[in-house]
């Protein structure tokens, strides 16, 4: 498929949707957001893809929501233009894909959203993250004000969300909204190695755990407990389980195959 503000690229097992629209800081706009959807579903059906990377072209993850096209907009048509950026966002949390933002650069708005939709971020040394809209007179819009507090606790969304400030990669680190910094030019390397890891391992145990986890960071333990052992369960009907336990006992390393 052919995309204007998206470079959909494959290595491997490793899917890289790259967000090109350079122009504008790579703006979410409803044809960006269109086409990261479809991406997406392009990513999520090719069954060669175990993991996939989002990222940006030149020097911005995302900047945002565009802020052209909202400006005008009335409250049906921002509720719209909210929905299209959480349908998306949640079509990434919800896969059973991992994904890793590799953020290069500003994240912010809904280029954060974009970055906390993702399973796992990893920040370039020069990565700002933000949340500006108060400041433009709206609220986040695209998942910020539930994403946001579940990673970094309240009272921080509330002070990040409130003030505005951007804040860079270490202090990102360092409240855990990111699992990682590096160097910008190690950045692709450093997501790339991170994806290939996890590739290599037995993929429906993989997946299982992602919904798992997910699962139970929205119900109360004893459910979030059952909804574990269930998937559990269900690994022991993969030849992957057969095959990484067999691997063990005859000490070689597995030969996964993905189911
Ligand atoms: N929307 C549209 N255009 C943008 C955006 C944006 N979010 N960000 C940057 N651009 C454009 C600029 O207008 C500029 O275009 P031009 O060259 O035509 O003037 C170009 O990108 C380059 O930007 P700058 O010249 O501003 O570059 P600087 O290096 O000086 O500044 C900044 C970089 C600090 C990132 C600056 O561009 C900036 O502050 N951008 C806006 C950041 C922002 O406020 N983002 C939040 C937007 S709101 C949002 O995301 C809400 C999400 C939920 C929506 C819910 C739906 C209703």
């Amino acid at each position: 498929m052919d995309y204007k503000n998206i470079i959909l690229k494959k290595d491997g097992a490793i899917g890289i949707l790259s967000i090109n629209r350079q122009n504008a800081l790579n703006a979410l706009n409803t044809e960006v957001l269109s086409e990261i959807s479809k991406a997406v579903d392009e990513l999520i059906h090719d069954e060669e893809v175990n993991v996939f990377i989002v990222t940006g072209e030149g020097r911005a993850f995302v900047a945002g929501a565009d802020i052209l096209e909202m400006k005008d907009l009335n409250s049906a048509q921002a509720r719209r233009f909210a929905q299209a950026g959480l349908d998306v966002f949640r079509k990434i949390e919800l896969c059973e894909k991992p994904s890793i933002a590799a953020v290069n650069g500003y994240a912010l708005g809904g280029g954060l959203e974009l970055a906390m939709a993702c399973d796992i971020r990893i920040a370039s040394n020069y990565a700002k993250f933000g949340q500006p809209e108060v400041g433009l007179g709206i609220t986040p819009g695209f998942g910020g004000t539930n994403r946001l507090q579940r990673l970094v606790g309240i009272a921080k969304a509330k002070e990040l969300i409130f003030t505005t400030d951007v804040i860079g990669a270490e202090e990102a680190l360092s409240i855990g909204l990111v699992n990682k910094v590096v160097e910008a030019d190690k950045l692709m390397d450093e997501a790339m190695s991170m994806a290939n890891k996890i590739a290599q391992k037995a993929q429906p145990a993989v997946r299982y755990s992602k919904v798992s986890i997910n699962r139970s960071a929205e119900v109360d333990i004893e459910t979030g407990m059952e909804i574990e052992k269930n998937l559990f369960g269900l690994c022991f009907a993969t030849e992957d389980q057969k095959e990484g336990m067999r691997a063990f006992v005859e000490k070689r390393n597995p030969q996964f195959k993905g189911k």
